[in-house]
């Protein structure tokens, strides 16, 4: 009797630890596409094909190996849709001596997951997921004692911890950060570099058709899909990204273009988290193009920080702060999702133009996230779990992970400031300084008040007023503050009426 060793949809690596020691002879493989999964969130099209099609050629890639894969396809009529049940019956048909996995990427599957061996009454045995720079033991021994956590001091005990860009002691270029050099705004007429998809194979496009069969009314569109599903595609794209955008990732790592959803950026996050490329290898590979003289530092260090920085840390939040974090609302936000977050019908055409890559791409890059879809969340007041949801259903690249930090930290600031230092508000000043959205706009960015002003400025002084209580002790919101005070009480009035008659106007979604 061997053990039955199951793998999940974001496991796809071939030295994933529940695969370690595996008897090819006696052992096996367990694969299952489920209903749950592609129902739990209305996901994106293209994150359930990206999905299926990544878990379908990592199965034909194990059993090349030699290793037996038991694989449940979504319409075998057999499924029983659930991960439960799935593995119920597959303990049924092979009889194992034992269950082998990897820890999951969600709490809701780890609760699952825990109560396999009373169920099913074998031993289970969950390894950890040694993928991550920061095993989550690691982290919570550096969070432990500390009053504050900040990603800048997690990150610089990882390069010193795994030797990226150091020199010695010290970080090369003797700064550990470059930021303040990655703030520009994209110049007219700037090159962009043709980024390198993936068109779908005959099973990426049998998996579209299924999709679309099953669910035909989710949001997005297929007709674009161009992930890599395998982990060659996975490694072209990492080299085309090092090749043709990462030398002036850093410079333009902020800037928003209309009709240019990718910019620099390298794309990598769907194929990472699926586990088609490893953190590690990003990584080395970004910091060999700096000593190569291929990519310039404020780049290079810009994209390690991203991934050994902000992805470790926030992966580290969600397991040490789990289950309660996903339950935070601070500033006791309660709208409801405006419509135009699935429909991209609004007359703010950065916020149409954020939806609408979202729809053909499940892309849209941190900055859209963040200061576009996150910053109007915020500053409208939307309900943390509504958003939250939001994002976790229409990025190829979103794993519960790494998504709830980054929206119920980060971008609506749910969580009073356990993760970031302060709300990332901002005006309409700050998406115009960035990107050429405001230039074809129905509204007017200079304008403070009135029917064509931009809603981001009335809606940016009205939170802050709104959350006076919470916000007012934060010294990084000191002069803000200090200029409502300036205002006069009847100004401060007329602009919460302002706000709250322009969120009146928005239906909500579904
Ligand atoms: P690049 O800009 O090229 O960055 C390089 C890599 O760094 C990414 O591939 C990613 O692995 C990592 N990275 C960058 N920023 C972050 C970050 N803030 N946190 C963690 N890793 C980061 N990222 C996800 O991978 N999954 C998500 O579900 C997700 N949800 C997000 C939700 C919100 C509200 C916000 C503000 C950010 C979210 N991010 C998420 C982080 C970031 O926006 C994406 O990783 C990035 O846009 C993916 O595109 P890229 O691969 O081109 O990234
Ligand atoms: C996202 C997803 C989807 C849509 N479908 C499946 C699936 O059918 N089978 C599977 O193993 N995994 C799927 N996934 C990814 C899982 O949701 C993910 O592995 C868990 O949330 C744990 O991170
Ligand atoms: Fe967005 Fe305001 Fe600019 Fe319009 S004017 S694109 S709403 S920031």
């Amino acid at each position: 009797m061997g053990m039955l060793r199951l793998v999940l949809g974001d496991q796809l690596t071939a030295g994933m630890s529940s695969l370690a020691d595996i008897d090819p002879a006696a052992d096996v493989v367990l694969m299952v596409e489920v209903t749950e999964e592609a129902t739990y969130v209305a996901h994106h099209k293209q994150k359930i094909v990206l999905v299926l099609s990544a878990m379908r050629h990592f199965a034909d890639e194990l059993r090349r190996r030699g290793i037996m894969v038991d694989y449940v396809a979504l319409d075998d009529p057999a499924n029983t849709g659930s991960f439960d049940g799935e593995v119920g019956r597959a303990i049924a048909r092979h009889r194992p001596a034992g269950l082998i996995a990897t820890e999951p990427g969600e709490w809701r599957v780890q609760q699952m997951m825990a109560g396999w061996a009373t169920a099913f009454g074998l031993p289970v045995d969950i390894r950890t997921d040694d993928r991550f720079f920061a095993s989550r033991d690691r982290f919570r021994c550096w969070a432990q004692g500390r009053r504050g956590w900040r990603m800048e001091h997690f990150y610089r005990e990882m390069r010193r911890e795994h030797g990226l860009l150091m020199d010695g002691d010290e970080p090369v270029g003797g700064r550990w950060n470059f930021d303040a050099e990655n703030r520009k705004r994209l110049p007219a007429g700037m090159f962009l570099p043709r980024r390198r998809r993936f068109p779908p194979d005959t099973v990426t496009a049998a998996v579209i058709a299924l999709v679309e069969d099953r669910f035909p009314s989710r949001f997005g569109t297929t007709g674009d899909f161009g992930w890599p599903v395998t982990r060659a595609d996975a490694l072209a794209a990492l080299d085309d990204f090092l090749g043709s955008a990462l030398a002036r990732f850093g410079d333009y790592q902020d800037a928003m273009a209309a009709d240019s959803p990718f910019l620099y950026h390298s794309l990598l996050a769907p194929a990472l988290n699926l586990g088609l490329l490893g953190p590690r290898e990003v990584c080395r590979a970004a910091e060999a193009a700096w000593r190569d003289g291929r990519a310039p530092l404020n780049a290079v260090e810009g994209f390690v920080r991203q991934i050994l920085g902000w992805r470790e840390y926030v992966r580290g939040i969600y397991w040490t702060l789990m289950p309660g974090y996903a339950e935070v609302n601070a500033l006791g936000a309660g709208r409801p999702l405006p419509a135009f977050y699935w429909t991209g019908e609004t007359r703010m055409r950065c916020l149409r133009e954020a939806v609408a890559t979202t729809r053909r791409h499940a892309y849209s890059h941190h900055i859209q996230r963040l200061m576009v879809t996150g910053n109007f969340a915020l500053l409208a007041g939307i309900a943390p779990r509504e958003i939250e949801r939001w994002y976790l259903a229409v990025y190829a690249d979103a794993v519960e992970w790494v998504e709830m930090p980054n929206t119920l930290g980060m971008a609506v600031f749910a969580d009073g400031g356990r993760m970031a230092s302060k709300p990332y508000a901002a005006s309409g000043a700050y998406i115009d300084r960035m990107s050429d959205f405001c230039d074809g706009c129905a509204y007017d960015v200079r304008q403070k008040s009135g029917p064509r002003a931009c809603p981001f400025n009335y809606l940016y002084w009205a939170f802050l007023i709104r959350n006076r209580p919470a916000l007012a002790g934060n010294a990084r919101l000191a002069m803000p503050y200090r200029t409502l005070d300036r205002w006069s009480e009847a100004a401060r009035q007329r602009c919460l009426d302002e706000a709250e008659a322009f969120l009146g106007t928005l239906a909500g979604g579904d």
